[in-house]
């Protein structure tokens, strides 16, 4: 525990992420005691991590990048509308050098447990190689998708060839005249599957549920693009600002029934053509809503994979049939659905024929063996919450983070947990990061918690935490707001379903599903209110809740 002196460090950030690092800076801006903890040997989390070929951002680049600073986005240079991973990576690492971030980050540091004492209030952490640490508060900045899950096949150890997690894809490995299998059509396996179409042997995919796939539409920024991006950034972030998903794209708010076929048609034409997320974001929004009016733009999608997939028969397997477009996380594409059409790619259907076993040649399902040199698990995530199970966190009393959130994540704010003092989350469960276009969120987190921490500094305060009531409400209500959206009824990672992992076999609610700027107006009103909800105690005093 923590001395008399006091603890460690009064900020400790778990996460060198892209919101660690956000949250390092802000925190080292106002002079704070702060050190980040990097479970691996660079910085960058999911930029860090996902080197699989064919990664790249799904948002617009430069509405991608942070905002704080106005000399970084007039000196950064994006080479593409949606640049890949080796060129986000970069970026992070500039954006840690240029702010002088690196020497306040311990690298290949893992946390194990954290655990609160009463007493002192402080947090003290423990990490893979027995080391303790301990801190006054402690900012979690664990990423969305950073615990990856691979599936539960029977004999998946046997396999003697080449086989991994996508999140741990090898470095150096050489695909060429290889036979590949990919298991998973999620946004990862999606990028994958089109980036080594007709470049390996052979491409075997198999497919539990397809998913509805949207064009991408990628391209270079040149020299002239990009001195007008740089001279158009305050409208670029008050655009995001406005949007439910932080993105330039917002929603068309006409009633669907209310616009002509005709019309609606056109659209959706000039959607299919554009880049991004705006046949999803930028549609109608009865679309994610109202039932019929997903139909009908399922349908027109489903016309558009007919018309790429050559064999009909591989086509309509691609087509989902238990979901409509939109209400799972939609993959952005660069010739997806053309890499069926290469005679070395074949679409397994694990409806149709599931995995029996993985044995040591290959998958074997009931429709016969693949024989295959890679098994590649395109498999995706304990999404949200699998990064907090990770870690041992105790609260007061010894209350374990773990079992509170068994049945699914309680939170104040997606940021606070009702017995878990000076411990705040950024981008956690329960926030607009999931979801939304992330560095937009976290800003509005990371700048949110910093006010919190100034406030409690004026109050010449060292602990606070949420009423129990405050979480309680706040629980019901990001459940409330799942019920207006079609996505309530997904089986996907937004409401926390898991093949792969006991129990996670029905919803749960993961996400703020109210936009990003409703979510930005209920912390600042929360702010406004004195922060209503939460406690704030002086050294030596324990609050009584
Ligand atoms: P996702 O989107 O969770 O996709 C995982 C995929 O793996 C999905 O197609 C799953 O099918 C499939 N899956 C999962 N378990 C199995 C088993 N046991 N057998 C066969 N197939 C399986 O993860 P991604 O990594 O693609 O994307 C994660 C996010 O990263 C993405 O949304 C972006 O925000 C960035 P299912 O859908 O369950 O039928």
């Amino acid at each position: 525990g923590a001395s008399d002196r006091g603890p460690d460090h009064e900020f400790i950030v778990i996460g060198a992420g892209l919101c660690g690092l956000y949250a390092l800076h802000r925190l080292l801006e106002t002079g704070r005691d702060v050190i980040a903890l990097e479970a691996h040997p660079g910085l960058g989390g999911t930029w860090y991590k996902n080197r699989y070929p064919g990664c790249r951002f799904d948002s617009e680049s430069y509405t991608y990048g942070y905002s704080f600073s106005a000399d970084l986005l007039q000196e950064w240079d994006w080479s593409e509308h949606f640049a890949a991973q080796p060129e986000t990576l970069r970026y992070l690492n500039h954006v840690a050098d240029r702010f002088h971030l690196r020497r306040h980050i311990r690298f290949d540091s893992v946390v194990r447990s954290a655990v609160f004492d009463d007493h002192t209030s402080t947090w003290t952490l423990e990490l893979g190689d027995g080391q303790r640490l301990t801190c006054r508060f402690l900012l979690t900045a664990l990423g969305l998708l950073s615990a990856p899950m691979k599936p539960r096949i029977p004999g998946i150890q046997s396999f003697r060839g080449v086989s991994f997690h996508t999140y741990d894809w090898p470095e150096g490995l050489d695909l060429t005249g290889k036979r590949v299998g990919v298991i998973g059509t999620g946004s990862t396996g999606v990028q994958i599957i089109a980036e080594l179409a007709g470049r390996v042997a052979g491409l075997d995919v198999f497919q539990l549920k397809p998913n509805w796939c949207a064009p991408l539409n990628n391209s270079p920024i040149g020299a002239e693009e990009m001195a007008h991006i740089k001279a158009s950034y305050d409208e670029i972030f008050a655009r995001c600002a406005e949007t439910p998903g932080g993105f330039i794209h917002g929603p068309d708010r006409r009633p669907f029934h209310e616009v002509s076929r005709e019309e609606r048609l056109a659209l959706w034409e000039r959607l299919y053509a554009s880049p991004g997320f705006g046949i999803w974001l930028g549609n109608f929004r009865d679309i994610l809503l109202d039932e019929d009016a997903n139909r009908e733009f399922s349908d027109f999608v489903a016309g558009k994979i007919r018309e790429r997939v050559h064999d009909p028969v591989t086509a309509e397997k691609l087509i989902p049939r238990d979901h409509g477009f939109g209400v799972h996380r939609v993959p952005l594409e660069t010739g997806y659905y053309e890499a069926y059409n290469h005679e070395s790619v074949r679409l397994v259907d694990l409806e149709e024929t599931p995995i029996v076993e993985i044995n040591e040649t290959g998958v074997a399902t009931s429709a016969g063996q693949f024989d295959l040199d890679v098994i590649v698990y395109a498999t995706g995530f304990d999404a949200i919450t699998g990064s907090y199970d990770r870690i041992d966190f105790r609260g007061r009393d010894g209350v374990k983070l773990r079992e509170r959130w068994a049945d699914g994540p309680t939170t104040y704010l997606g940021a606070l947990i009702a017995g878990f003092p000076n411990l705040v989350m950024l981008g956690g469960p329960h926030s607009a990061s999931v979801a939304t276009n992330f560095p937009r969120a976290i800003e509005t987190s990371v700048d949110w918690a910093a006010h919190l921490f100034a406030h409690v500094t004026d109050l010449g305060c060292n602990r606070l935490e949420c009423e129990p009531g405050a979480e309680k409400e706040w629980t019901q209500h990001i459940q409330d707001l799942y019920q207006r959206q079609l996505l309530r009824k997904a089986k996907s990672w937004f409401t926390g379903y898991n093949p792969n992992i006991p129990g996670h076999d029905r919803t749960r609610y993961l996400i703020y599903t109210g936009g990003a700027p409703r979510y930005r107006r209920e912390l600042d009103e929360v702010a406004g209110d004195g922060y209503r909800g939460l406690v704030f105690s002086s050294p030596g005093e324990v609050p009584h809740l």
